[in-house]
């Protein structure tokens, strides 16, 4: 439902020199409540894809408030066990949930996008602006976003989702945090993560994630805007001069001559392409998850 409202609103945008650009993508702030199980299911598959990722696309470790602490020591701050001060936080006390090991240094701890930037990219930040990509880098507002870890555990992990990497310990706090993250952030998940979430999920208690879902503000797409351009000129019965809107006229005129061929969609007797993959056997994601979350995130 949301695509198809968003395809009609590039429609609308196309016809009225509007760009996407001006139109904020979702609503923000809904707070999700959903057991475990049912948060896993209904998180939208789709195949994900690495293309044009860069570190450098997600401005992190920010000093988002003015306050002196990057966004690295604010999550330092709030989950030392013992009170901080200062602005570069070097001592306090953290355990990392991961393996277990604590310390009263910082130097060996990293500060872990849960969801890490380029699994992000993958399922579905690609399509950010670059403000969104920059909150979701530095997200203070879930404690689940950012995790304060040993660093061997955090590149040990590096960019792998559930089916392919799992923490030491704590995992089924991890799953849980996953879900939340994924949900805020309307991420999608691709077929094997979410196997392994609903596998691991198995051993976890089914309880409640309430998670509040995020601003997530899509980039411009022109070229699909232009596309989109090319549609409406068709409908209309206007002469067509792109290679897309001639395409589509040549399926509505008899050829006048030369060579046709390539031009046949298809060649007779050659069997349509079975939908097969991901994409054709994912359950559709019916009135989708993103409905709700705001994880108001008790620091320790
Ligand atoms: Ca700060
Ligand atoms: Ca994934």
């Amino acid at each position: 439902m949301h695509r198809t409202l968003t395809a009609l609103l590039a429609l609308t945008i196309a016809s009225t020199g509007l760009t996407l650009a001006t139109v904020p993508a979702v609503a923000a702030g809904e707070l999700v409540k959903l057991r475990l199980n049912q948060a896993i299911d209904k998180l939208p598959v789709a195949s994900e894809t690495r293309r044009g990722y860069e570190r450098e696309k997600f401005v992190h470790w920010v000093d988002g408030d003015g306050d002196c602490q990057d966004t690295r020591d604010e999550v330092l701050a709030a989950e030392s066990l013992v009170k901080v001060t200062g602005c570069d936080i070097q001592r306090g006390k953290w355990r990392s949930y991961y393996d277990g090991a604590t310390t009263r240094s910082s130097t060996g701890f990293d500060i872990d996008h849960l969801v890490p930037l380029a699994e992000a990219w993958d399922s579905g930040a690609k399509r950010w602006n670059e403000p969104t990509r920059q909150r979701f880098a530095n997200d203070l507002n879930d404690s689940r976003s950012l995790v304060a870890v040993t660093a061997s555990s955090n590149r040990s992990k590096s960019d792998r989702d559930p089916s392919e990497w799992m923490p030491a310990l704590g995992k089924c706090v991890y799953i849980r945090q996953w879900v939340a993250v994924k949900i805020r952030w309307r991420l999608k998940v691709n077929r094997p993560e979410k196997q392994a979430l609903r596998a691991r999920a198995a051993d976890c208690a089914n309880s409640t994630i309430q998670v509040r879902r995020a601003v997530v503000v899509l980039a411009p797409r022109p070229r699909a805007a232009a596309a989109a351009r090319v549609v409406v000129v068709v409908a209309v019965g206007t002469q067509a001069s792109t290679r897309d809107s001639a395409t589509a006229m040549r399926q509505r005129q008899p050829a006048t001559g030369g060579t046709t061929e390539a031009e046949t969609p298809s060649t007779p007797g050659t069997p349509t392409a079975t939908a097969t993959g991901s994409s054709a056997s994912e359950p559709r994601q019916s009135p989708d998850p993103r409905s709700t979350i705001t994880a108001t995130r008790p620091r320790r």
